[in-house]
Formats: structure tokens, sequence, C-alpha cells
């Protein structure tokens, strides 16, 4: 199977869930970025005119959620039960709404606007959409794992949150995330997955 990711020029969970999860189950594939400065010379290119977009043996395929089921399936990190299933797909559609949430406060181009957008998010969303999950991983999770054992759930659940804590989003303090001491702890446990934090995906993310 030949296998091409297109995404833009910088990393964001969106694409990183699925080159993590082909790199955890050695399964090679081509990594195309397009210069986020030119997408508008690119975007009528594709099926629903965002990325990411997955190109296998010839044909194009889209969204996050339904590329994240396929990349995890064939990499061993799906589950078979359909009760774990619902659980992984419930982590996925958890980073999906609080990607929307914050989403405009990162398009808002007007400084103040942007600004005060995210005080809103902050007020609003932030904890209300972690506790949320925190609750949901404390309800489910065992052996410190969404579903028992490493899934893609795990890998977008880490990836979400190592968006929000890494100090690149304005106004949201980098150690937010001890308010959640659950999800604090499943955190820096996939960070000492060797498997995991050896892969070359996982270094681009951390530098
Ligand atoms: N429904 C899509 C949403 C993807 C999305 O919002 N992509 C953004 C980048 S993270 C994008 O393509 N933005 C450019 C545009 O919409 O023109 C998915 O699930 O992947």
């Amino acid at each position: 199977m030949k296998i091409k990711i297109v995404y833009f020029d910088f990393n964001f969970w969106r694409v990183d869930i699925l080159r993590l999860s082909l790199a955890y189950g050695n399964i090679a594939y081509e990594y195309e970025r397009i210069p986020r400065s030119n997408w508008i010379n690119f975007k009528k290119n594709y099926p629903f005119e965002q990325l990411p977009v997955m190109n296998i043996d010839g044909n194009e395929y889209c969204h996050t959620h339904s590329l994240a089921i396929f990349c995890s399936s064939i990499s061993n990190l799906y589950d078979s039960n359909l009760e774990n299933q619902l659980i992984i797909n419930q982590v996925i559609d958890w980073a999906n709404e609080i990607t929307y949430r914050i989403a405009h406060s990162i398009r808002e181009k007007d400084e103040e606007k942007s600004k005060k957008l995210r005080k809103v998010f902050i007020q609003k969303d932030l904890f209300s959409w972690f506790g949320f999950l925190e609750q949901f991983y404390r309800n489910n999770s065992k052996n410190a794992f969404f579903t028992g054992k490493l899934s893609i759930a795990d890998i977008t659940a880490w990836r979400v949150i190592r968006w929000f804590t890494c100090g690149k989003l304005d106004q949201i303090p980098n150690d937010f995330i001890k308010d959640f001491p659950n999800l604090y702890e499943f955190y820096n446990k996939m960070g000492n997955d060797k498997k995991f934090t050896n892969l070359k995906e996982f270094k681009e993310i951390m530098n």
C-alpha cells in the first residue's frame, strides 16, 4: 500500500496523530507539506478544501477522524471491541470539539479581537472541556490507557495536551493541565514510553 499524507508546513494534532500512528506501526508513508502562505493556490485541488488529506494507492481521503481510524486500524492501534471503539471515537471527537472552540481566537486576524476571543475560550471552554476529558478518562481508563492498551485515543489525547501545554497559545499557562491530575499523570506516562518517544515524529513535535 502506498500512503501519502498532505498537510501544511507546521505540526498540528490533526496530522501528527496520523503520522505517529503509522510510525508506531512501522508503516511507511510519504509526507507532503504545503506552505500555509500558498494555500489559496492549492485549496481547490482537495475534495473538502481542507487538510489533512491522505492519498492511498492513488485515491484521496479526508477528515481527521476518518483518517485516524484508517491509520490506527492498519497500525494495530484501533480496537476490534465495539465498546472500546466508542471510547476511542469519543476522544477523537473531543479533540475536534475543543479545536473548533479555540479556532475562533486563532483565526481572528485583529489582535485585540483575538485576545478577547481567547479570554472567552479560557473562561467558557478550556476548563470545562479538559474537565470532561479528565472525567471520561477517570471513568474508562485501565492500565493508564483509555481502553486498557495503547490506542489512537491515547495518541490523540497526548498530542492535544501537548498542543495546549507547549506555551505557544497566548494566555494559556503551560501548567494549567496540573488542574487535571489524571490527565497530567497520563500525559507524563505517555512521555515515558520509549517506543513512542523514540519515533522521529515524536521528536519533531517536542522540538
Ligand atoms: N473536517 C476537517 C477539518 C480540517 C481543518 O479544519 N483543517 C484546517 C487546518 S487544521 C484547514 O484545512 N484550514 C484551511 C482551510 O479551511 O482553508 C478534518 O476533520 O480534518
